[in-house]
């Protein structure tokens, strides 16, 4: 049951207790009142035109309602060279963990490959005692785990560093992060056969797009959680995200996860690629530069309500968002609704697994006035997510990649949602 002293804020700006949800007996108070002759009008009838008829006969693959066209990837190509660049998740329009595969983000450096499976072949070479090739087929004889990994970019959020916030929605803005259950062969189990040897450091990941994408993994790395993913949330995985094979390195930077991949060099140095030299490296307040800046930093988002929504009036809501760090799981995710003078704790969606996305949810009483609502995350290793102020202060200006800062959305008095900086 509900009782008053549940309503209590428990923080500034009307948040409420986060199990307030879980409780039985809890009025909402949002729907319509029924009218009794609404059941059997001839209006409802027409509103219910589908229930005059029989409806569509079975389809091979379902694809989500008509009505549903606004969740889309929105795409940013490059007319030059139109297989190069982003294609951003709706995180506005989602809810739960997991990321629909159609809706993935993506990001390719030239194209999406249209390979034949039956054509392709995995090799691993170089500091190993047995060099070896796979096909698909022999692949997939092996033992497969799954694993609930988000991929995010390193460049995801990269509007955080302008000097104006960008109004715009949430997956335009920090889509570039995505979320699957991956299934496949864990790359120890395939390293282990080639036998590496003694003075292998590092693993040189390649794909076979136009591109021929590569980067380097330290071979701790490797040996310790990365997986041969062959099925992406139940099926196998889409051309876009890989098709037949990609590398998961869960938790460290999307351009680690090698898509289409064809080739595993070992080797005791870096291969000093150009995505680890001239990009995914940044300029620091020193004049030096990071360079292997793998790890995700602990990050969250409210992805409602947030940009583009409308608050209808006063009363109760749901603020509901994504949480999720490349060092483990999330322990805490914090709202405020005054601005960041006030916190009160999220209630997180279980399971609540490490480098996967997390779902919280609070509930909040909007008492119609302006306000700015904030998400904090603090992961398991204890890092918490910075304000905006701390990150610049340590990263400097020149910053592009690895943008994490608490994103503040501004409610105005008639409902609309912005991005602010506060
Ligand atoms: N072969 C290959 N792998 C690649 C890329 C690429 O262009 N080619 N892009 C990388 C980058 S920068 C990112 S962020 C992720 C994006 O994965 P997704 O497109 O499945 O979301 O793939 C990585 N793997
Ligand atoms: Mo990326």
């Amino acid at each position: 049951m509900v009782r008053q002293t549940d309503l209590q804020p428990v923080a500034g700006g009307g948040l409420l207790d986060r199990r307030l949800f879980l409780k039985r007996g809890l009025s909402f108070s949002v729907a319509v009142a029924l009218a009794p002759e609404t059941l059997a009008s001839a209006s409802d009838n027409e509103r219910l035109a589908w229930m005059q008829k029989p409806g569509e006969p079975f389809s091979n693959y379902g694809q989500p309602s008509p009505h549903e066209r606004k969740t889309i990837r929105w795409t940013m190509g490059n007319s030059m060279a139109p297989g190069n660049g982003v294609s951003w998740a709706p995180l506005q329009d989602l809810e739960g963990i997991i990321t629909p595969s159609g809706l993935h983000f993506e990001r390719h450096h030239n194209g999406v490959p249209q390979i034949d499976p039956d054509k392709h072949q995995l090799l691993i070479h170089g500091l190993v005692n047995k060099a070896l090739v796979f096909d698909m087929a022999t692949l997939q004889r092996y033992p497969m785990q799954s694993c609930y990994a988000f991929v995010e970019c390193g460049g995801n959020s990269n509007a955080g560093w302008h000097e104006e916030p960008i109004q715009t929605a949430v997956g335009y803005f920090h889509g570039m992060a995505s979320c699957s259950e991956w299934t496949g062969v864990p790359l120890r189990v395939v390293l282990s056969e080639a036998k590496i040897k003694g003075r292998a450091k590092w693993l040189i990941a390649e794909g076979a797009d136009a591109a021929v994408m590569n980067i380097s993994i330290p071979m701790e790395k490797a040996l310790d959680d990365c997986l041969l993913a062959i099925y992406q949330n139940g099926e196998r995985i889409r051309p876009e995200n890989g098709y037949p094979l990609r590398l998961i390195v869960p938790g460290w930077e999307g351009v680690l996860n090698v898509k289409w991949l064809r080739r595993l060099h070992i080797t005791n140095r870096p291969a000093m690629a150009r995505n680890e030299t001239a990009k995914y490296t940044e300029l620091m307040p020193s004049g030096k530069s990071r360079q292997f800046t793998f790890v995700m930093d602990a990050k969250s988002l409210i992805t409602s309500p947030s940009f583009g929504h409308k608050l209808d009036n006063k009363g109760l809501y749901q603020v509901s968002g994504l949480a999720w760090s490349g060092r483990g799981r999330i322990s805490k995710v914090e709202i405020s609704a005054d601005g960041g003078q006030t916190w009160a704790e999220a209630q997180l969606q279980e399971p609540v697994l490490p480098k996967c996305f997390t779902r919280f949810r609070i509930p909040w009483q909007w008492n119609g006035k302006k306000t700015i609502l904030k998400s904090r995350a603090i992961d398991e290793t204890g890092y918490v997510q910075p304000e905006r102020d701390a990150l610049i202060m340590r990263r400097g200006r020149y910053g592009y990649f690895h943008y994490n800062a608490i994103v503040s959305w501004e409610i105005s008095p008639e409902g609309n949602v912005s991005h602010v900086f506060a």
